[in-house]
């Protein structure tokens, strides 16, 4: 970890610049800083989740908090270094709740989804997997109502190319028009999404990240993203598989401990 003093505000406060695990953080000096500084160490490190290069797919996500809710919006840069081009046409994808070390769980918090509307016309309400494909309610990314994976619009979204899982996602698979099962029971208790498919009409994302996953989860559970995109040239890449989890290095705790104590020390001299 290191740390830069960048400015010094009013009242004395000073605003610090600490690179953590390649993250770069900006914080105020005192009560805040240690709130920062304890959150570094083990609580509440969503602040880690931080922006993953890889080949050529740059990961990178957003999230607001809502009526006890994450919401994550995880977004991939083409930038038309690795070989495969500057869209993004295509992905395989894997998202599963973890625990605080990163490793898979399936009890506890759970994806929450959509299950707003009646997407194959039985009767019976779906989960809305796709984002508004083929017939649901078109959600937008960053919608705090649920989970789904898209690329591009409802319209261009040719997924799933061969598969989800679990399956099935609607509650008339055979399309009779009879209710087979009810997916709420499925869709309501589940730790692992894997949604396949490409896009008709390939998004842009050399210049703006697009948007290829809509994750909410109760707030404060991790989760992890795994398996690849593909652009417009090559074939699928892998991308490094990234989470919110916290997972720092025993060593790296003990120097935020120790930094945290020196800067507090040094903020009570100055008062
Ligand atoms: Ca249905
Ligand atoms: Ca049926």
């Amino acid at each position: 970890m290191t740390k830069n003093r960048l400015t010094r505000g009013r009242g004395g406060s000073t605003l610090w610049r600490i690179t953590y695990l390649g993250e770069e953080l900006k914080m105020k000096a005192g009560k805040n800083m240690k709130k920062a500084l304890l959150s570094l160490a083990g609580i509440g490190l969503v602040s880690l989740f931080s922006t993953t290069a890889n080949a050529a797919f740059v990961i990178s996500e957003t999230h607001t908090t809502a009526s006890g809710n994450d919401t994550y919006v995880i977004r991939a840069l083409n930038n038309g270094t690795g070989g495969t081009g500057t869209k993004l046409n295509g992905m395989t994808i894997n998202v599963q709740t973890v625990n605080s070390s990163g490793q898979p769980i399936s009890t506890g918090g759970v994806f929450k989804f959509d299950m707003a509307g009646d997407i194959s016309g039985d009767g019976v309400n779906d989960p809305n997997i796709f984002g508004g494909s083929p017939t649901g309610a078109t959600r937008a990314f960053g919608s705090a109502l649920g989970t789904f994976g898209r690329i591009g619009t409802p319209a261009n979204w040719s997924g799933p190319a061969s598969g989800q899982q679990p399956q099935p996602y609607d509650s008339d698979p055979d399309g009779d028009g009879i209710p087979n099962s009810d997916p709420s029971v499925l869709y309501g208790n589940l730790h692992l999404l894997h949604i396949e498919g490409v896009t008709l009409g390939p998004a842009d994302a050399n210049v703006t990240a697009q948007p290829f996953f809509n994750i909410v989860v109760p707030s404060g559970t991790f989760f992890s993203v795994s398996g690849s995109l593909l652009g417009d040239l090559g074939d699928f890449t892998p991308i490094t598989t990234f989470t919110n989890a916290a997972v720092p290095e025993p060593g790296s705790i003990a120097m935020i401990g120790l930094g945290a104590l020196s800067l507090m020390a040094a903020r009570r001299r100055t008062a």
